[in-house]
């Protein structure tokens, strides 16, 4: 009799489960599909100035199941050429792996079984780094994160140890300049689930403790994705929101359905493609799985990769590609180098410039105040000294790149200038 009535509350509890499962995935509809051409027309028309580019858009392209052979070939080349080069950072070799492995099937992990090995070191190389240097990886907490889910994906060793200890919501390197960076919690919750899930499919032993310290590190990083939502349905900014959605897909145990409005954060993003705001190629690439609502745990589900519904099917050569126009009207800014002195001038450029133009043209003018040098990144070039002061990862040190005194979203060649602005190439900690 007692049973009897349990049965349907269990009934109702499970019913209530599964929806809240279900729901929490919104993706674009066939309907606005069209809308995702300015995003695969970058990804395909870019020219890569590195592999690791390549690496990215090849990921985002299989997870969302468009697997054109010329594109695949051409994408396949650069990024086994930059894996080559051995000059890889433990999260570039992660998501090469993630991008040569993605939705291919099981017999492939033979060929890239030493790309796993080769990043089980690095992952140590990083660990070791943070024993040595008051904490700091040599990277930072977003290539963990990767090297963390792509190890934890293709069976590499790692331990629940390692895991518990590094990964801890309240550790610095979740965190720039006091501010969390959605960017960073988003990978932690992506690596932290896979590994959950290896611990309740018993692909690692453990004990009850370890499932629940793992369960409050992602309960606590989803909370704090959530605080960075904006009035407008982003999450911490246009960059991060994509790799957010991705976080939130797969842990909605975490949160109350009302705390997130995914369709309202879809049109955003939706229009926010309208206005150009992904013309790089990472930019283009990081935001498009999750449109799709695909995330990066699907990538060793194949029959989640390309045959499910949604699947993409697109004329690439229905993609234009779009120039970019230089205008024949000049432009004056203001540009600073603040070190503990200040470095000031005028510069002249045309119209359209970005904040690459403006630091070379004030280099000619001044060489001693203003040389600098860049490296490039998956986001294009990232400023490495400034005087021949070099950042360093060891002691958190970097050039900030201001506008008016605040913080720019955008890489130095991305960020276009504007009549008499304030810029400003700043010395800090983060
Ligand atoms: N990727 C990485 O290793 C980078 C991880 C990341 C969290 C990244 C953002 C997010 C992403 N999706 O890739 C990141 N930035 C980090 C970790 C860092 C730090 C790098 C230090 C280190 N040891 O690795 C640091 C120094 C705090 C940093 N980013 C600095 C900057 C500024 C660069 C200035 C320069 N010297 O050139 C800058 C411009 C902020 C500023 N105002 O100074 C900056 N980052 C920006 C704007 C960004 C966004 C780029 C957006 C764009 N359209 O160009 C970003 C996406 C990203 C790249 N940084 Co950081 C964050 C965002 O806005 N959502 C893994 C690898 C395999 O690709």
């Amino acid at each position: 009799m007692r049973q009897s009535h349990q049965l349907p509350l269990v009934g109702l509890l499970l019913f209530s489960l599964i929806p809240s499962q279900l729901c929490t995935i919104c993706e674009v509809s066939k309907e606005n599909y069209s809308r995702l051409n300015p995003l695969l027309s970058t990804m395909i028309h870019s020219k890569y100035t590195r592999g690791i580019q390549a690496a990215n858009v090849l990921l985002s392209l299989r997870l969302v199941g468009i697997q054109d052979q010329n594109i695949e070939q051409k994408l396949l080349k650069e990024v086994r050429d930059s894996e080559e080069k051995k000059d890889l950072t433990s999260g570039q070799l992660a998501l090469v792996i993630l991008a040569l492995r993605a939705c291919q099937n099981s017999d492939e992990s033979v060929t890239y079984f030493h790309l796993v090995s080769q990043l089980e070191e690095k992952f140590q190389e990083e660990i070791k780094n943070m024993g040595v240097h008051d904490g700091n990886p040599l990277t930072n907490y977003y290539q963990l994160s990767l090297d963390l889910l792509t190890l934890c994906l293709f069976n590499g060793s790692y331990t629940i140890t390692e895991v518990k200890n590094h990964f801890t919501p309240e550790n610095k390197n979740f965190y720039f300049g006091g501010q969390f960076s959605v960017d960073t919690g988003a990978m932690a919750v992506l690596a932290l689930t896979c590994v959950k899930r290896s611990i309740m499919n018993h692909q690692i032993l453990t004990n009850g403790e370890d499932l629940q310290h793992i369960n409050n590190y992602t309960e606590s990083l989803v909370k704090k994705i959530l605080s960075e939502k904006k009035g407008n349905g982003l999450i911490g900014n246009i960059y991060s929101t994509g790799e957010a959605m991705q976080a939130l897909f797969v842990s909605p145990n975490y949160y109350n359905k009302n705390e997130w409005n995914c369709q309202q954060t879809l049109d955003t993003v939706l229009k926010e493609i309208s206005q150009e705001a992904f013309h790089m190629p990472t930019a283009a690439a990081q935001i498009l799985p999750a449109l799709m609502g695909k995330t990066y745990l699907d990538v060793n589900n194949v029959s989640s990769c390309a045959s499910s519904p949604g699947h993409l099917n697109i004329s690439i050569d229905e993609l234009i590609p779009v120039e970019p126009t230089i205008s024949p009207i000049k432009i004056s800014v203001n540009y600073t180098v603040q070190i503990n002195e200040t470095f000031f001038t005028n510069v002249t450029v045309p119209k359209g410039s970005v904040f690459l133009d403006v630091m070379k043209e004030a280099q000619k003018i001044n060489q001693t105040a203003f040389r600098f040098t860049y490296a490039e990144s998956s986001w294009g070039p990232y400023i490495t000294s400034v005087q021949g002061l070099k950042e360093n990862s060891n002691d958190r040190t970097y050039w900030q790149l201001l506008s008016g005194g605040e913080p720019v979203s955008q890489g130095v060649a991305s960020y276009v200038v504007h009549n008499g602005e304030n810029l400003e190439v700043r010395w800090s900690k983060y």
